[in-house]
């Protein structure tokens, strides 16, 4: 007999609603739930084809560990004596440095990835940290970070109110939307074109979204920050500023005058290859919109100015009286983030704390850059990283330079990885501990419910059991926690119950908290939950924004009212928050932090080398989701390939026919990849995908590998870097086309 329950999508940002249908003990279905109070309904075919991604036969059931250089099935126990045997000794001989953690793009999406990846960097106190986000949204941290004193305090367009939507570097058609969490994206778009707004593009590609927009900007690839730093330029030339509200909470105005000066229209143009006119024009009507949002993303993240694009965004926003008001950029609050209070001058920000051993690029956010990762493996000396504990990462198609890492990996002493996949890069580990299926694990969102365009809350628990025998996700990584605390064998759930105590010792502290001077033991004693993950959220969400702060506030929420609203609750448009969310030094919005002031010149520089070269961008495909979405056949096929997309009159000029191999140079390596001319790319701009490249041997994707693409990172060395956040540079690099034979 089947059945259905409520699942939220784990697979992009979206975060929808799910209907799930069930068979025994197979998930055999996928619809919008249309009583989603965020997503009412909306399903992507992503989200459709749930039931195949979680019923995929390549799935690994249980452990492996290598035994005489092959990977072997064993037993959970024995798979977690071996990652303690081979952790330790590299712990205890040569220090917490030589453990390097990496973190991929799914623990945003899975709630273990939410509540234990800290406790293991606390845990084994490394400061080998690599994350995703140096290949993706660091600069807009780090810009946050600096002007809000808070490297979380993202704002996001008010899309469902805005007037004017000015879109860099962004495809949400295809992509779903990123640090901007907005279930049917697309519609939202559509909505915003109907009730009489525009939507401004700025893309070289012309994109399924340039498509829907009064304005498609096309300038060359990594050529926003000019662009940007020309409309400011412009809204001060001619008096178009106006700071609205915030005008009190703003300082360095003059500041960013100065630095903008002399990036007026004309002398970015050449240099972004867009007429004058059309820059002039956008900054007016920007300006003249009664309420807009700049908003950038990959496009304008994962490139040689990722900080100063993502910073200028902002500054654009603060200028024209937009940020943090409705219809603008506005900072969500999340049920779980901290209760607001008083505002007062915060702690700041500070980037370059420490260094990379080898080439000493700073730290950001307690990261440093996953371009970097190869390197501290493979350099030997004092600090080497010996030891890689990976979780939901495949930094092989992800990361620069893939071979590298791929030959640092298996020299590594070590590597233990979290992932459901025997792929690319889990294929080195010496240990591999698969979490369960998405169908078989609880999902909240802590990441994205604080990057939504609308504030709402949700939970949804597993909606089939666990198989006998085998740990969820967040007691395979308590487990990890307990082996690098020295604790290996000790209850998972003392985890659990260390965190709480922890986090309820500084509640009953905190004087501007709902139980400042109250009994954490009683607090303790209160919490409901059935798993030590639940108990957690429940403490969050009694001590969030909305909680009823153990009783202070009885209609707040906590676990409990959660799960009686299996369809979430909705909390309400985006407020205005300034100025309690500021954590800055000043106690105001520092709108010309030193650290962009001090990369200004290089910009400045920027403008004078315009060159011919062919310059690659990436692009992402509806039913493909970085590189582990292509092995199930639901997803594959049709437009979801790997080719190279050229312009035709680049492809007549370099002698290159539709559908024939084209050979791609870079500094990093060079590859093969069929050629698809269209003009939707512009002249001078070439495009392939990332995430493909699933031909190496070892690895246990026999879909994919059927059709396995070429991984468009190996065209790079590691070496192009946006110097203030480690970020890689993935978008706008120099590549060299000519047929192949
Ligand atoms: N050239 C180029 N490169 C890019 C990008 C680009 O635009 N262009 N985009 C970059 C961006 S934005 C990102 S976020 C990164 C992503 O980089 P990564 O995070 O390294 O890659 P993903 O493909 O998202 O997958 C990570 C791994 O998680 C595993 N996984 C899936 N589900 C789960 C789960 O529930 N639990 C666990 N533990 N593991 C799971 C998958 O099997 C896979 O091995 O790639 C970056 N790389
Ligand atoms: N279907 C699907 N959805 C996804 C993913 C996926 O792989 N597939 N990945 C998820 C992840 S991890 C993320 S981070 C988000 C990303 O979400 P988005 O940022 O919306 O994703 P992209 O499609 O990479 O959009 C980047 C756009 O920037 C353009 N671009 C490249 N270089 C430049 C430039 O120099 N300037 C400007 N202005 N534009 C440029 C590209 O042509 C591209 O259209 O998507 C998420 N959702
Ligand atoms: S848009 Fe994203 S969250 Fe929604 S169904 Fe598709 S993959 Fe899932
Ligand atoms: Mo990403």
């Amino acid at each position: 007999m089947s059945r259905t329950a409520p699942r939220i999508c784990p697979l992009c940002e979206a975060t929808c609603g799910l209907v799930l249908t069930l068979d025994g003990d197979r998930v055999t279905a996928a619809r919008g739930d249309r009583d989603d109070v965020f997503s009412a309904g909306f399903v992507c075919p992503k989200g459709a084809a749930f039931g195949g991604l979680d019923n995929d036969p390549d799935r690994l059931t249980g452990p492996l560990v290598r035994r005489g250089g092959s990977l072997a099935e064993t037993g959970w126990d024995e798979a977690f004596d071996e990652a303690a045997a081979l952790l330790r000794p590299v712990i205890d001989t040569h220090g917490p440095d030589a453990v390097a953690v990496v973190l991929g793009n799914p623990n945003v999406h899975t709630m273990a990835g939410g509540l234990y990846p800290p406790l293991l960097i606390g845990a084994l106190r490394t400061r080998n940290v690599y994350t995703a986000s140096t290949v993706d949204q660091m600069p807009k941290h780090v810009s946050s970070g600096l002007m809000f004193g808070d490297a979380a305090a993202i704002p996001v367009p008010d899309l469902d109110h805005t007037a004017h939507l000015l879109l860099i570097g962004a495809n949400p058609l295809e992509s779903n939307g990123s640090l901007c969490t907005a279930p049917d994206f697309p519609g939202r778009l559509k909505a915003l074109r109907r009730r009489g707004g525009t939507l401004t593009v700025v893309d070289p590609r012309r994109t399924r979204t340039a498509a829907l927009a009064d304005r498609h900007l096309a300038p060359r690839p990594g050529t926003d920050a000019a662009l940007l730093a020309a409309l400011v330029q412009v809204l001060f030339a001619e008096g178009l500023t106006d700071l609205g509200r915030l005008a009190e909470h703003v300082e360095g105005v003059e500041e960013v005058r100065a630095l903008t000066q002399e990036f007026t229209p004309e002398a970015v143009a050449a240099h972004c290859d867009l007429p004058a006119e059309e820059i002039r024009a956008t900054a007016r009507e920007l300006a003249a919109a009664p309420t807009a949002a700049v908003y950038a993303r990959v496009g304008g993240s994962t490139v040689e100015f990722g900080t100063l694009t993502n910073w200028l965004a902002d500054v654009l926003n603060a200028l024209t009286g937009n940020l943090d008001r409705p219809g603008g950029a506005m900072f969500p609050l999340s049920a779980t983030a901290r209760a607001p209070r008083p505002a007062r001058p915060g702690k700041g920000f500070a980037l370059g704390r420490w260094r990379s051993r080898v080439s000493g690029h700073p730290e950001a956010k307690g990261e440093l850059p996953l371009a970097a990762l190869a390197e501290e493996i493979e350099t030997p000396g004092e600090g080497r990283v010996r030891a890689v504990v990976l979780v939901g990462a495949n930094p092989v198609l992800s990361a620069p330079d893939g071979e590298r890492l791929d030959r640092a990996l298996a020299g590594a002493d070590c590597v233990i990885s979290v992932d459901p996949y025997l792929n690319e890069t889990s294929r080195h580990a010496h240990v591999v501990l698969p979490p369960p299926p998405p169908s078989r694990s609880p999902h909240y969102d802590f990441a994205f419910n604080a990057l939504a365009v609308r504030n709402q809350v949700r939970y949804t628990r597993e909606a089939l059991p666990p198989a006998p025998g085998r740990p969820d996700e967040s007691t395979i990584l308590a487990r990890l926690v307990l082996i690098a605390a020295g604790l290996h064998g000790a209850d998972p759930a003392e985890v659990d119950r260390t965190a709480i105590g922890g986090a309820l010792a500084k509640a009953v502290a905190d004087p501007h908290g709902p139980v400042h001077g109250r009994e954490p033991a009683e607090l303790e004693a209160e919490l409901t939950g059935r798993t030590g993950p639940e108990r957690r959220l429940d403490l969050m969400l009694r001590l969030g924004p909305y909680g009823d702060g153990f009783g202070a506030r009885p209609d707040g929420l906590s676990l409990a009212t959660l799960l009686e609203h299996p369809h979430g609750i909705d909390l309400g448009p985006l407020r205005p928050r300034v100025p309690g969310l500021l954590r800055t030094r000043s106690g105001r919005i520092e709108l010309c932090p030193e650290p962009v002031a001090a990369d200004m010149p290089r910009l400045r520089r920027s403008l004078d080398t315009a060159s011919g070269e062919l310059l690659l961008v990436g692009r992402r495909h509806l039913r493909s989701n970085n590189s582990w979405m292509h092995n199930v056949p639901a997803l594959t096929g049709g437009s979801n390939r790997c080719t190279l997309q050229i312009h035709p009159a680049d492809a007549e000029r370099l002698g290159l026919a539709d559908g024939a191999p084209a050979r791609v140079k870079g500094e990093g390596g060079e590859l093969e990849v069929p050629v698809e001319v269209t003009d939707a790319v512009r002249t001078g701009v070439v495009s392939i995908p990332h995430g493909w490249g699933h031909d190496r041997p070892g690895t246990r994707l026999s879909v994919a590998a059927a059709a396995p693409g070429v991984n468009v990172n190996q065209l790079l060395d590691g070496s192009r870097l946006d110097p203030l956040s480690g970020t890689a540079v993935l978008n706008g690099f120099p590549v060299r086309v000519e047929a192949a034979r």
